[in-house]
């Protein structure tokens, strides 16, 4: 039994730049998880095997960050009933739009859920994964609402501030 509630699995270690992005909004939440390098192509047996065994590990939620032709997130949902997200990671030539294609066009019946490509889908697919915790979480619900307190003072702020600036001009 795990005693995480997120797993988050890349297909590759060069995909850990963009899942940073999940680490640190996870480690500010204060929502431990559980984090491997694990392939649909490369390794697709333990890959199957992790995703089989997760719901009994007591994983809640799954985010599955992918690039290339990123199966990993289909994979893995092939094999277990938990929610799965997706974060399609940018690589050459096509810029992340062929992940993001691999990632949200599931057949019908076995769905992922895509976030934003790059960078800002490794914090977004944590706020997702903090979202469904946070469902049967009151204290966790609380965290997601003082987080969007504090980007909206920041943005807040920020117009003040070009707003002082252009007045003096
Ligand atoms: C995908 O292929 C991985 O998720 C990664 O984004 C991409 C390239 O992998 P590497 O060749 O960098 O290991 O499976």
């Amino acid at each position: 039994m795990s005693t995480t509630p997120v797993a988050v699995v890349m297909g590759s270690k060069s995909d850990l730049e963009i899942v940073q992005g999940a680490f640190d909004i996870l480690d500010k939440f204060g929502v431990k998880f559980t984090a491997r390098v694990l392939s649909a192509h490369r390794t697709p047996a333990e890959a199957a095997a992790f995703a089989a065994s997760a719901e009994e590990q007591g994983f809640k939620v799954i985010i599955c960050a992918a690039g290339m032709a990123a199966h990993l997130g289909g994979v893995i949902a092939a094999h277990t009933v938990l929610p799965v997200v997706g974060i399609p990671v940018p690589s050459a030539p096509f810029n992340g739009m062929d992940a993001l294609f691999s990632i949200v066009q599931m057949p019908p019946g076995v769905p992922v859920a895509a976030v934003t490509a790059g960078k800002a889908g490794g914090k977004n697919a944590a706020l997702y994964a903090i979202a469904i915790l946070a469902l049967n979480d009151p204290g966790l619900r609380a965290k997601l609402h003082a987080f969007r307190q504090e980007q909206q003072a920041q943005v807040l702020a920020a117009d003040a501030e070009l707003q002082e600036k252009l007045n003096n001009r």
